[in-house]
């Protein structure tokens, strides 16, 4: 007998909680997040053949170059979200300000966080990319009064995940129980459960981190760079080195093999590189529940209350162990 594969709403409903008011919440947003994720691929797919790829010529609220590609990807959730009322508001890595979604002013019950397309410096070369969504409950239904009322903890995440852009598209999710990934069926247009309740080994032998950097880090980040490199049989190091320049590649690859992805901080950028509520946290969330780590290396990423929508902040993340591991490295030696 086959079985018939599961597909992204029908898991929604499989799930223990799916009679709930939360899990049909649920399925509305990560179905307009599926069809976010299927209409960039398409993008994606073609983009070399037009005049799409490179730089619009302007920079985003971060001070980065902003490539034509990350607008696009931007307005793809912005029109995906348009037309519904439970999604009121989306902050964006690609806008200053949130936007409010018309028609969902008093319904909308639900902020969403995106960074629209991750890894853009791999747009031109044909690299792996990225989005990453982080999914809030807000206290009102309607649009936020204040800006304030959008800065929560990672904890306070009612779901996140990721969309992979590699040689397959993945929609990785978690809505607080357990880990979930999904395949596009690019042919049938549907995303279709492939793992579930992922786990992340206690411990890996991979590490991924722009070395290029690694002068400019803090001496305790130095140190566990030279520690993974170093050779023991006994802890199975040196670990190997895999870096693809999109974030949500890289931390793919750590939630299926185990090891430790890191961005820390540097002499010209104290809180590093990433953006808290929509890379940090979200990403944070998925490998927590997956049993792994997400920390600053100094606290945990979840913990933080976020001063600004855009904040950074450093982030070592993946396999329990070796964030343990690197954060013995990282606190201040007065408290080891
Ligand atoms: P982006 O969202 O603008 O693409 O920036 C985030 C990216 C991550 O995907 C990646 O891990 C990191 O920035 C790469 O930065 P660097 O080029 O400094 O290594
Ligand atoms: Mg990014």
């Amino acid at each position: 007998m086959i079985v018939p594969p599961i597909s992204l709403s029908a898991h929604i409903l499989l799930q223990p909680f799916s009679q709930s008011e939360l899990a049909q919440d649920l399925a509305h947003c990560l179905n307009h997040i599926g069809l976010a994720g299927k209409l960039i691929a398409k993008e994606l797919r073609t983009a070399g053949l037009g005049p799409w790829l490179g730089s619009t010529g302007t920079t985003n609220i971060q001070g980065e170059e902003v490539q034509q590609l990350d607008q696009q990807a931007n307005n793809i959730f912005l029109q995906v979200f348009q037309g519904q009322r439970l999604v009121s508001v989306v902050v964006s890595e690609e806008m200053e300000k949130p936007r409010f979604i018309k028609g969902a002013e008093g319904t909308g019950r639900y902020a969403v966080f995106i960074d629209p397309l991750d890894g853009s410096s791999n747009v031109d070369v044909n690299g792996p990319l990225g989005s990453v969504f982080s999914i809030h409950r807000l206290a009102q239904p309607g649009y936020p009064q204040a800006e304030e009322d959008l800065r929560k903890k990672g904890h306070d995440q009612v779901a996140a995940g990721y969309l992979l852009f590699g040689p397959s598209v993945n929609l990785v999710y978690s809505a607080g129980k357990g880990v979930f990934q999904f395949t596009l069926d690019q042919e049938l247009g549907e995303f279709y459960l492939t793992m579930a309740q992922m786990t992340i080994p206690a411990r890996g032998r991979i590490y991924s981190a722009n070395e290029g950097n690694s002068r400019k880090w803090a001496q305790g980040a130095q140190d566990v760079l030279r520690y993974l490199q170093e050779p023991d049989t006994q802890t199975g190091r040196p670990y190997s080195g895999r870096y693809s320049g999109c974030l949500v590649a890289d931390v793919h690859r750590i939630l299926l093999k185990g090891g430790l992805y890191f961005y820390p901080a540097d002499v010209k950028n104290s809180n590093g590189k990433l953006r808290l509520m929509y890379e940090a946290a979200p990403l944070s969330f998925v490998v927590e529940q997956a049993g792994g780590m997400g920390s600053t290396g100094l606290q945990r990423i979840n913990d933080l209350v976020p001063q600004a929508l855009h904040d950074r902040v450093p982030l070592w993340i993946g396999s329990r162990d070796d964030v343990i591991l690197a954060e013995s490295y990282l606190r201040p030696k007065s408290q080891t």
